[in-house]
């Protein structure tokens, strides 16, 4: 329980320095980062209020009582029932604290509608958006997180590797993406880290598909983009493999896109601008003739959440620091035709990286 009071430490002097007397977090990954309690956002107002002095609290439906009990080290539990307003209560605790015309850094992810009502209720307050004064702290990982994301990674490399022995001509996207995460549960994650991708033949060159009823043909590429939540870490990963004999064009594309992820795992060491990874990649791309098919960033950061800092963009000036944790992902989309990606996740080391993905990355015909 001690790290998480050391990260609200941290939270707190970045709040000082912006002038920020308290944060209001929502379920997130923010509000697990620092209280330990984890849930999916709903529509019952459910939020953890840390101010800048004094005891941090939640105001929570009656009916999470006891997880927030086991999950958090937090002891004040403002409780409502489904006949009482939440929103009055919280604004009756922020009165009482003295906190009701105060500057509020608000976790980003917070609905709307549950913000504007504590706005419309506490006119007073200057609500500002979180910014990055708690993704600074969620920058670099601790090794208990990287081990965290190394085991989820060990996991999304168990199903690729089941997917190659089990699929073949003839399945649907859809029944790829189920048996996927089946096998993700399986092996001991809570679930998807985000809706799994299973592009096949034209469907593969969409960057942000998703997976529908096409059945898998003879000469497809087949993209598989997911990862798999570990403990509250989550995974990525992409590979792409050939449905029946690819063509020459096919296995050019698969090439060059496969030497660009490898020049960007080879670029990867600490002291360097996470733009210098993207250009390293773009520039292989682009002097094989695809540059203008390698439509997005090369990388993000990823943690409790999928996305988050540092993005590897050709803007990026962060400079990379052992810890830090970022998917290398190349790819080249053919609109109409086919596209290939190849994905893993790296952790920064002292001297380069380390891969937190270790299937295959040889082109495979099933
Ligand atoms: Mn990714």
């Amino acid at each position: 329980m001690d790290f998480y009071i050391t990260r609200m430490n941290e939270l707190r002097k970045n709040m000082k320095q912006n002038d920020i007397d308290g944060v209001i977090l929502f379920p997130s990954s923010n509000q697990y980062y620092i209280t330990g309690f984890r849930t999916s956002p709903g529509e019952r107002l459910l939020v953890t209020i840390v101010p800048c002095e004094g005891e941090p609290f939640f105001i929570a439906p009656k009916l999470y009582e006891s997880q927030i009990k086991n999950e958090t080290w937090i002891k004040e539990l403002v409780l409502w029932g489904d006949d009482d307003n939440p929103y009055e209560m919280l604004k009756n605790e922020l009165t009482k604290r003295g906190l009701d015309s105060s500057k509020f850094a608000v976790d980003d992810t917070m609905w709307a509608a549950q913000l504007l009502s504590i706005a419309k209720l506490l006119p007073n307050l200057n609500l500002v958006s979180m910014g990055n004064i708690l993704s600074n702290l969620k920058l670099i990982k601790s090794q208990e997180e990287i081990d965290m994301i190394r085991s989820s990674g060990k996991i999304v490399d168990g199903v690729v590797e089941a997917v190659r022995k089990n699929i073949k001509a003839g399945m649907t996207e859809i029944e790829v993406a189920a048996f996927m995460e089946y096998e993700m549960r399986k092996r001991g994650s809570e679930g998807p880290s985000f809706e799994i991708i299973v592009g096949s033949g034209p469907n593969s060159a969409l960057p942000h598909y998703s997976a529908g009823e096409r059945n898998l043909q003879n000469g497809d590429f087949l993209v598989l983009d997911f990862g798999a939540t570990y403990k509250g870490y989550c995974s990525d990963t992409t590979r792409t493999l050939a449905i029946g004999e690819p063509s020459a064009k096919m296995k050019q594309v698969y090439n060059i896109v496969k030497e660009a992820q490898e020049i960007g795992v080879k670029t990867v060491k600490p002291g360097i601008k996470a733009s210098e990874v993207d250009e390293a990649v773009r520039k292989h791309i682009t002097d094989n003739g695809y540059g203008e098919y390698f439509t997005h960033r090369t990388g993000h950061g990823l943690g409790l959440e999928v996305h988050e800092e540092p993005y590897i963009s050709g803007i990026s000036d962060t400079i990379l620091e052992p810890g830090m944790v970022f998917s290398i992902e190349p790819g080249i989309y053919i609109e109409g035709e086919f596209g290939v990606r190849i994905e893993d996740i790296v952790v920064v080391t002292q001297e380069g990286c380390e891969r937190m993905n270790n299937s295959s990355r040889d082109l495979t015909i099933v």
